[in-house]
């Protein structure tokens, strides 16, 4: 049942993708707010609203705000500051960006790993600094990649195309999710601490969900030990930052490469102090190339429910909803 999208009325809370927005100001009529916030809506805009397309999210009170809401379109494969489950109870469609950002996340993930065993990013600022020519040699990187055994927590589609590129590094492979994945043959381990037992490289790949908060903690990082490597790809609520600071500091811990922080843009001053912690400001996915893939994929969704009537990328716990 192909219709006309341009009488269609999509909210934007907060920033977007620029080639995003140009697309829902082509196909529907935008109506952008400053935030996710739904004091910012006017009963004018609530009578209208159909769609949300939003980076930011979308709470229940948004949600709430708009009683003729249909589809979320979630900008990022990770949905947490999304509420799925309102969504879901309120009948609203919810989809995200799954396959687009897979190869470039775990890119990203590599060169963080690298990074943070080589000390890449230091060893560029003795160059620059001069040290270089008036110290000498960049001293030796305690920490290598060679010899060690990764293990990945939340395989999804990002976490086998991280094991994919550490397999041709030469490492060994393990990892936690609640249960074995059909059709991955790496070593399976029940608890995240079996596998932090297991593995000197811990790769935190999960979703932020209410599971999974503050899974990395001070009993997972002890069982890493003193030659561990943390390195944190998915979503920062998963860490319990304190404790992660304090394994730093103490050496429970070798190192820790992080790309994703709970408070973000806000980063905690002792993980900025340590010096065995290589940070990132939430870049996994974040170049011209992906970013505009997802851009494309958000916005094929809010064009395939309003003028096919359904959607491309559902998150599973609105998969079952219905236009209409
Ligand atoms: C983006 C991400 O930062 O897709 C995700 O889940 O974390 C990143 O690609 C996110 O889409 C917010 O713009």
């Amino acid at each position: 049942m192909p219709s006309n999208t341009k009488s269609v009325v999509v909210l934007v809370p907060g920033k977007l993708n620029q080639h995003a927005l140009e697309r829902i100001g082509n196909e529907f009529e935008l109506v952008p707010i400053d935030s996710v916030s739904a004091s910012l809506v006017t009963s004018e805009i609530a009578a209208k609203v159909r769609g949300i397309a939003s980076a930011a999210g979308a709470d229940a009170t948004l949600i709430d705000a708009l009683p003729n809401l249909e589809i979320i379109a979630n900008f990022g494969v990770g949905y947490d500051a999304v509420d799925s489950k309102h969504a879901a109870a309120r009948g609203v469609m919810v989809t995200n960006t799954p396959d687009v950002l897979t190869e470039e996340v775990a890119d990203t993930a590599i060169g963080l790993l690298l990074n943070t065993v080589r000390e890449l990013g230091r060893s560029e600022n003795w160059l620059r600094e001069g040290k270089w020519v008036s110290d000498g040699n960049y001293p030796l990187t305690p920490l290598t990649l060679r010899g060690r055994s990764a293990g990945i927590f939340g395989m999804g589609r990002i976490g086998i195309a991280i094991a994919k590129r550490l397999e041709a590094f030469g490492l060994s492979i393990a990892y936690h999710n609640r249960r074995p994945v059909e059709g991955v043959d790496y070593t399976h381990h029940s608890t995240l601490k079996g596998l932090a037992e297991a593995v000197d490289t811990l790769i935190s790949v999960a979703p932020g969900t209410p599971e999974t908060a503050k899974a990395v903690n001070a009993e997972i990082l002890a069982a890493l030990g003193p030659n561990g490597v943390f390195i944190n790809i998915g979503r920062g609520m998963t860490v319990d930052e304190d404790a992660l600071a304090k394994a730093l500091t103490d050496g429970i811990i070798a190192a820790a490469g992080l790309d994703v922080f709970a408070n973000e843009p806000h980063v905690p001053q002792a993980l900025l102090d340590a010096p065995n912690a290589t940070l990132l400001p939430h870049v996994g996915s974040a170049s011209v190339h992906t970013r505009r893939a997802m851009a494309d994929l958000c916005v094929d969704n809010l064009v395939s429910w309003f003028s096919e009537g359904r959607p491309l990328t559902a998150v599973p716990e609105t998969a079952h909803i219905k236009v209409g």
